[in-house]
C-alpha cells in the first residue's frame, strides 16, 4: 500500500514516467521528457537528446592537442548559438509583453456585433499585450520620446483578434503608401547610421515639414504623450474606424480605446534623459515588478460608436487616421476591461515571436476603407514571414489560436501541425469524418455589406485635406504646463535640425495651429524672421472647442496608487517617521524604496538595520514619483558632501516632484541653496502623522506650480 501511495505521490509531484522503461526518465510540466540524474536534476543533453558528458571542454587529442571535428556536441552548440538572432521588427523593435485576460463588463456590444467575445458578460478571454517604442532598435532605451505601440491579441473562441494600436489616437500619415517614407525619415539616417531612437534630426523634420497631413500627429509627439511614466499609466487606441457587424450584416462604426485604471502620467523631458541613463529598461522593469508584485495593471475597454448620420455631419472624414473623434462629441462607452497578470516565461519565445496583424479579426468585426488600415492589413502578414522565417508562424504557441482550428494548409518550414488523412483539398469526396474541414456559410467570417463604385484613381477624400484644425484643437486642450512642454519640445527637436530652412518650414505650419506657439518656437530657435504661414489646403476651423480628454494632467489618477516613493536615508534615520511613511504609501497602494549611502542599508534610530534598495549614486530621484529626505543630523552633513545626494534633491525639485523632508534635511538643502525655494510641494515631516498628509498630496503626482520657476527654454 505504502509503495502505491508513494508512487502516486511521486507521480503527482513530478510528472508521470514516460513510455521509456528507464525509471530515471520523467516527463516535464510541459510534457517534455528529460533524463534525471541523481538528486532529480535533469541531465544536460544535445538538441538530439544525447546526454552530455562534459560541457566545459571540447574533445581533443590529449589535453593540449587539436580539437576533434567529431565533437558533435561542440559543433551543435556553436551552430545553434550562431543562429540565435532573428530580424528585429522593422518598426516597434523594442517591446515588452505580458499575458492577461480581457473581459466584457457590459452587454451593449452583443447586439451590435456577432463577435463571440462580446456575448457573455464576465467571461474572461486570454490576452497577450506587447507595448513598444517605434523608432528605436531592439536595444535602445525605454523612455525615448516616441509613440508607444499598444498591441493586444485576444485569443477569442472564434480565432485571434489583434487590436494593433498605439498610445496616440491618430497617426502621421493618411495612406499606407507613405509608411516606408515616414519610417525611413524617422529612423537612423542611411548615410551615417544615427540618431538612434529619436526624431530630433533633419530627415524626420524635413519629411514632416513637407507632409502637412502629419501636423496633428506632430503636436501629439511633441506633447508629454510620448514620454509615458509607465505602460501602466498610458492610454491605448485602435486609431482607425472599424465596424461592428450584427447578425443581419448591418454594421456600426466603432473606435476602440484602452483607458488605464491608474490614470495618465508622463515624465518631463529632463527626467527622460536621465532615466535612459540610470535605467534604459525603466518601463519594462516597472511592468515586470508590478505584475510579479501582484499589482496587476488594468485598462478599461471603451468604444466610440457612431452611424452614417454622424459620418455625414462630422467636420472630418472617419476614414482619415490623422483625425480623431473628440470624446465630448461621441462619448467613450466603457464595455470591458483588460488585466495583465502574468509575465512571460521566455522573452524570445513570447514577446519576440508574437505576431500581430490588423487583419486578424473575428466574425462581427469589420474594416473600413481607411487607406492606412487597408495597407496595414497587407503589411503585417508580409512582415511576419520575413521576421519569423516561415509561413507556419501560427504554429508557435504564442501565435496559435486557443480555439479549435482546422486549415487545409500543409508543409512549409517548421510545419508542426499538418492535417491528418488524405484530404488536403476541398471540395472532396471523403465525407465529413475523413474529408477534413468544410467552409461554413453560417458561422464563417463575412465582411460588412457595402455598396462600392467609382473610377480607378489615386486621390484622397476632400475632408482629408484639413491638416491644422484638430492640431489646433489638441493644443488648446492642453493645460498651460503641457503647452509649455510642447513648446520646449519643438524648440529642443528643431534645435537639433541642422538645416535652417527645415526649422522655418515647421514654424510656418505652427502658425496655422497657434500663433503663440509658433512665436515661442521661433524665438526659441533664434529665427531672425518669422516665416509666412504655410498655405492650408482647406480653411482651418478655429472654433473647435478644447477637449479635456486630450490632456494628461486633467486625466491623472488623483491618488498615489501604483506609484513609487524614494526615501533617502542615512544611519540614525528616525524610525517613527520612516515607519509612518512606509505605512502611508503602502496604504495608498504605492511602493517604497530606500536609497542610502550604502546598499547594505542603514541602522535606524531604534537600532534596527534597514537594507536599502539602491546606493544613492545608482538610485537617482528620476526613478521615483515622489521623494522623502530623511537623514539624521550626522547623516545630513555626510550627504551634503555627496554630489549624487545633492543631485537627488535638485532633480526631484526641478522635476516638480513632491518632496517630504525630515528635521535635518535642511542641512542638505542649504548646501544646494534650495531652502529659500521650498514651496507647497515640499512638506516638512515633523511628526509621523504628517506622512499621511504628504502621501495624500502626492496624489496630484507633480507640484506643477513649481514648473514655471524651474523650466528652461
Ligand atoms: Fe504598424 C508593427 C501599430 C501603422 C506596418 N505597428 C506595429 C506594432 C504596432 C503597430 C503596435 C508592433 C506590433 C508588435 O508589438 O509586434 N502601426 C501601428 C499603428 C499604426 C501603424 C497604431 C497606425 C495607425 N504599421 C502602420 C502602417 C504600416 C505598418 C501604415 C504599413 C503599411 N507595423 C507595420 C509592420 C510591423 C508593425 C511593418 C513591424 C513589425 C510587425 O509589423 O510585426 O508590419
Amino acid at each position: 500500500m505504502a509503495e502505491k501511495t508513494k508512487a502516486r505521490k511521486l507521480a503527482q509531484a513530478a510528472p508521470t514516467s514516460t513510455q521509456f522503461s528507464d525509471a530515471t526518465v520523467t516527463r516535464g510540466p510541459g510534457g517534455e521528457t528529460h533524463q534525471v540524474s541523481e538528486g532529480g536534476v535533469p541531465v544536460l543533453t544535445t538538441a538530439q537528446g544525447i546526454p552530455v558528458y562534459d560541457d566545459q571542454n571540447s574533445l581533443k587529442v590529449g589535453p593540449r592537442g587539436p580539437v576533434l571535428l567529431e565533437d558533435f556536441a561542440l559543433r551543435e552548440k556553436l551552430f545553434h548559438f550562431d543562429h540565435e538572432r532573428i530580424p528585429e521588427r522593422v518598426v516597434h523593435a523594442r517591446g515588452f509583453g505580458a499575458h492577461g485576460f480581457f473581459e466584457i463588463t457590459d452587454p451593449a456590444l452583443a447586439k451590435l456585433s456577432t463577435a463571440d467575445v462580446f456575448q457573455r458578460v464576465g467571461e474572461q478571454t486570454p490576452a497577450f499585450v506587447r507595448f513598444s517604442t517605434v523608432a528605436g532598435n531592439k536595444g535602445s532605451a525605454d523612455v525615448a520620446r516616441d509613440v508607444r505601440g499598444f498591441a493586444v491579441k485576444l485569443y477569442t473562441q472564434q480565432g485571434n483578434w489583434d487590436i494593433v494600436g498605439n498610445n496616440i489616437p491618430v497617426f502621421f500619415i493618411q495612406d499606407a503608401i507613405k509608411f516606408p517614407d515616414l519610417i525611413h525619415a524617422a529612423k537612423q539616417e542611411p548615410d551615417r547610421g544615427f540618431p538612434q531612437a529619436q526624431t530630433a534630426h533633419d530627415n524626420f523634420w524635413d519629411f514632416l515639414s513637407l507632409s502637412p497631413e502629419a501636423m496633428h500627429m506632430a503636436m501629439w509627439i511633441m506633447s508629454d504623450r510620448t514620454l509615458p511614466r509607465s505602460f501602466r499609466f498610458m492610454e491605448g487606441f485602435g486609431v482607425h474606424t472599424f465596424r461592428l457587424i450584427d447578425v443581419a450584416g448591418k454594421s456600426t462604426f466603432v473606435k476602440f480605446h484602452w483607458k488605464p485604471k491608474l490614470g495618465l502620467q508622463s515624465v518631463v523631458w529632463n527626467e527622460a534623459v536621465k532615466l535612459n541613463g540610470a535605467d534604459p529598461d525603466f518601463h519594462r522593469r516597472d511592468m515586470w515588478d508590478a505584475i510579479t508584485g501582484g499589482d496587476f495593471p488594468e485598462w478599461e475597454f471603451g468604444v466610440q460608436i457612431f452611424d452614417e448620420a454622424f459620418v455625414e455631419s462630422f467636420d472630418f472624414d472617419v476614414l482619415d487616421a490623422t483625425k480623431l473623434i473628440p470624446e465630448e462629441l461621441v462619448p467613450v462607452k466603457i464595455v470591458g476591461r483588460l488585466v495583465l497578470n502574468r509575465v512571460v516565461d521566455n522573452f524570445f519565445a513570447e514577446t519576440e515571436q508574437v505576431a500581430f496583424s490588423t487583419g486578424n479579426v473575428p466574425p462581427g468585426i469589420g474594416f473600413t476603407n481607411d487607406p492606412l488600415l487597408q495597407g496595414r492589413n497587407f503589411s503585417y502578414l508580409d512582415t511576419q514571414l520575413k521576421r519569423l522565417g516561415s509561413t507556419n508562424f501560427t504554429h508557435l504557441p504564442i501565435n496559435a489560436p486557443k480555439c479549435p482550428f482546422h486549415t487545409l494548409q500543409q508543409d512549409g518550414h517548421m510545419a508542426m501541425i499538418n492535417p491528418r488523412g488524405r484530404a488536403n483539398y476541398e471540395p472532396n469526396s471523403w465525407g465529413p469524418e475523413k474529408g477534413g474541414p468544410r467552409e461554413s456559410p453560417t458561422i464563417g467570417y463575412k465582411p460588412a455589406a457595402e455598396q462600392i463604385s467609382g473610377d480607378k484613381l489615386q486621390a484622397r477624400g476632400d475632408l482629408f485635406a484639413d491638416h491644422y484644425s484638430q492640431a489646433r484643437q489638441f493644443y488648446v486642450s492642453q493645460t498651460a504646463v503641457e503647452q509649455l512642454h510642447i513648446k520646449d519640445a519643438f524648440v529642443f527637436e528643431l534645435s537639433k535640425v541642422e538645416t535652417p530652412a527645415i526649422r522655418a518650414r515647421m514654424v510656418s505650419h505652427l502658425l496655422n495651429i497657434d500663433k503663440g506657439l509658433a512665436k515661442t518656437v521661433a524665438d526659441g530657435l533664434g529665427l531672425l524672421e518669422m516665416p509666412k504661414p504655410a498655405i492650408p489646403a482647406r480653411k482651418v476651423i478655429e472654433t473647435l472647442p478644447p477637449s479635456p480628454a486630450l490632456s494628461i494632467i486633467q486625466n491623472g489618477p488623483k491618488r498615489f496608487e501604483g506609484r513609487k516613493l524614494g526615501i533617502l536615508v542615512t544611519d540614525g534615520v528616525d524610525m517613527a517617521l520612516l515607519g509612518a511613511l512606509q505605512k502611508a504609501v503602502e496604504g495608498a497602494g504605492g511602493l517604497v524604496e530606500l536609497v542610502a549611502p550604502k546598499v547594505g542599508g542603514v541602522v535606524c534610530s531604534d537600532g534596527m538595520l534597514m537594507p536599502a534598495k539602491q546606493k544613492v549614486n545608482g538610485g537617482p530621484s528620476v526613478l521615483y514619483d515622489a521623494v522623502a529626505i530623511l537623514p539624521s543630523a550626522e547623516g545630513a552633513a555626510l550627504l551634503a558632501q555627496e554630489a549624487t545626494a545633492k543631485d537627488f534633491v535638485n532633480d526631484a525639485f526641478a522635476h516638480a516632484k513632491f518632496i517630504a523632508y525630515g528635521p535635518h534635511a535642511t542641512v542638505l538643502f542649504d548646501k544646494i541653496n534650495l531652502t529659500a525655494d521650498l514651496d507647497a510641494g515640499c512638506l516638512a515631516l515633523k511628526k509621523p502623522a504628517d506622512a499621511a498628509a504628504f502621501i495624500q498630496a502626492c496624489g496630484a503626482l507633480r507640484f506643477w506650480p513649481r514648473e514655471a520657476k524651474t523650466h528652461a527654454v
